[in-house]
């Protein structure tokens, strides 16, 4: 499917919330007129799943999938937003709108996906991605002044004719890629050691004694979802400093994990031992240390690196890649992420608007000045609030910008939420909040995070009407 035949031709890489926000804002636009016919760019999205919503579709694989692609898929059975829906909702597209009525402030990860969903039905945005087809390798041609792209179609497994851009978006996310560390003595550690990116079901840490490496998001929700399952006793490891959070008692934390080993006799368990000296008797290790900015298909010299930041060096407003100076790579989603859906829209618009002559780049002095002047204030962000208050900031410059049309600042949710957290872990996401965009007050959830089992749209619609 092509929007429209012009002059600028545009790869766009990945149909999760960031690639779909580009194809909505683009659409939305021609719609209302808004773009001349003369500056409409020819837009090819290509996405190697089988369907569009990244993160938020559901896979039982792990590792490959059918076509020896590497499973994008990070997300797990049973995962409950992680931060009040409000707090990401979009203006133009409210959750009210779109369940015609209110539902908790937390929902599993398919209302998620249905309310995405629902906004991109609203222009019809699906026949507009080619699925199934994944971007191998894009190069800069500087003879023809053109990207260079090798496309796979998986189901034919066929390489496509190498075809030329004048602009590559890059939405490919920065989930899915895990960041694996090695611990002394782990290949002979006799349980089962896993990154949180192959995780799908808790259901088998039922009974057993639980490691969790890493002292993030996904740590934290490794340790509570463990226990809700089962779990004797959790154990999470961190290495720069401890999550704090007032645990259950079958919950602790400890400096980082020095070794790791255990006796070799079917049914013995294993050990781990602390930086602080101290041991624990393990059966499970989750390592949830987080995921690498991984690009392979794109040249070396294209490549986004370095840990996850809220502003990695190297792009204007977040967004173009400045390295080479032809400011025609763009990423999407890059950051680190407490804004997400409406951040990536922010995005989404301003990069239409580039795309489309609307936004002019200032000199390539300007911007490296720019994009400095963001990194150097996100390394001076240190707590939750500097980190919401920076990302905020940075949102809402990427919204007036371009034009957005309504205000994004949702801090004041953040810093709530950040309390309900401090306040108590096992309860925060039982917690309700008022949309900033429809007023509406979110009820109580069905059943209290802990407890509830059922993931399923179906089921959280009906608990939203006790039934
Ligand atoms: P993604 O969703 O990762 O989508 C990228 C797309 O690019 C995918 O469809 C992928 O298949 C495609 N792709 C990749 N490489 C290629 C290629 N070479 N060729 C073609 N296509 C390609 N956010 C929240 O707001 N709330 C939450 O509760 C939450 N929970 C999370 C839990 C987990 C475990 C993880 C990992 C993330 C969570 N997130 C959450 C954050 C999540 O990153 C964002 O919500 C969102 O999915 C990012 O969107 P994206 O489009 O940038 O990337
Ligand atoms: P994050 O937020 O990037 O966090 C990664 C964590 O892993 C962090 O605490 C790191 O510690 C820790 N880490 C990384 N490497 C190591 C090693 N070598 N040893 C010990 N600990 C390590 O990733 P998450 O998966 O938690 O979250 C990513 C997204 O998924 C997020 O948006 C959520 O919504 C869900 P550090 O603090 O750097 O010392």
């Amino acid at each position: 499917y092509k929007l429209k035949m012009t002059n600028k031709r545009v790869c766009l890489i990945g149909a999760g919330p960031s690639g779909m926000s580009v194809l909505y804002h683009l659409e939305r636009l021609r719609l209302e007129g808004a773009i001349a016919p003369e500056n409409l760019p020819e837009v090819t999205c290509y996405e190697k799943q089988d369907d569009c919503g990244g993160l938020w579709n559901y896979t039982w694989r792990t590792g490959t999938d059918e076509y020896g692609e590497n499973v994008h898929g990070s997300m797990y059975r049973s995962l409950w937003s992680n931060g009040p829906k409000e707090a990401l909702e979009y203006p133009d597209y409210t959750f009210e709108q779109h369940f015609g009525g209110p539902i908790p402030s937390f929902p599993p990860r398919e209302a998620l996906r249905d309310y995405l969903w629902g906004r991109w039905n609203k222009y019809n945005l699906k026949p507009m991605v080619t699925l199934l087809h994944s971007v191998q390798s894009v190069n800069f041609d500087p003879a023809k002044d053109k990207f260079t792209v090798v496309v796979k179609d998986l189901k034919q497994n066929k390489l496509l004719d190498t075809k030329d851009f004048d602009f590559v978006v890059n939405c490919s996310g920065h989930f899915s890629t895990p960041n694996v560390p090695y611990f002394k003595g782990i290949e002979r550690f006799p349980g089962r050691v896993m990154h949180t990116h192959d995780l799908r079901s808790w259901r088998e840490f039922s009974g057993k004694r639980v490691l969790v490496v890493g002292a993030s998001y996904s740590a934290e929700d490794s340790a509570l979802q463990s226990i809700k399952f089962g779990a004797t006793s959790v154990v999470c490891s961190y290495r720069s400093k401890p999550m704090d959070f007032r645990w259950p008692d079958s919950v602790s934390e400890r400096p980082l994990v020095t070794e790791v080993g255990g006796d070799d006799r079917v049914g013995a368990g294993g050990w781990a031992r602390f930086s602080d000296g101290s041991m624990e008797q393990i059966d499970y290790i989750i390592l949830a240390t987080g995921y690498l900015h991984h690009y392979p298909y794109l040249a070396e010299q294209l490549r986004l690196r370095g840990p996850n930041l809220l502003y990695p060096a190297g792009l204007y407003k977040g967004t173009v890649w400045l390295a080479g100076g032809n400011n025609r790579l763009l990423y999407l989603g890059a950051q680190d992420q407490y804004y997400t859906y409406t951040m990536f829209d922010a995005q989404a618009l301003w990069t239409v608007r580039y795309l489309t002559g609307a936004i002019q780049l200032p000199s390539s002095a300007e911007m490296a000045a720019d994009a400095k002047a963001w990194v150097n204030r996100a390394a001076l962000s240190k707590t939750d609030q500097e980190n919401i208050a920076f990302q905020t900031d940075f949102v809402v410059d990427l919204a007036n910008q371009s034009n957005y049309g309504y205000d994004l600042d949702v801090s004041k949710i953040f810093y709530e939420w950040e309390d309900h957290r401090a306040e108590d872990i096992t309860t925060y996401k039982d917690r309700q909040f008022v949309s900033k965009f429809s007023g509406q007050q979110a009820p109580p959830p069905g059943q209290p995070f802990m407890k509830a089992i059922d993931d399923s749209l179906e089921h959280f619609l009906a608990s939203c009407q006790g039934k």
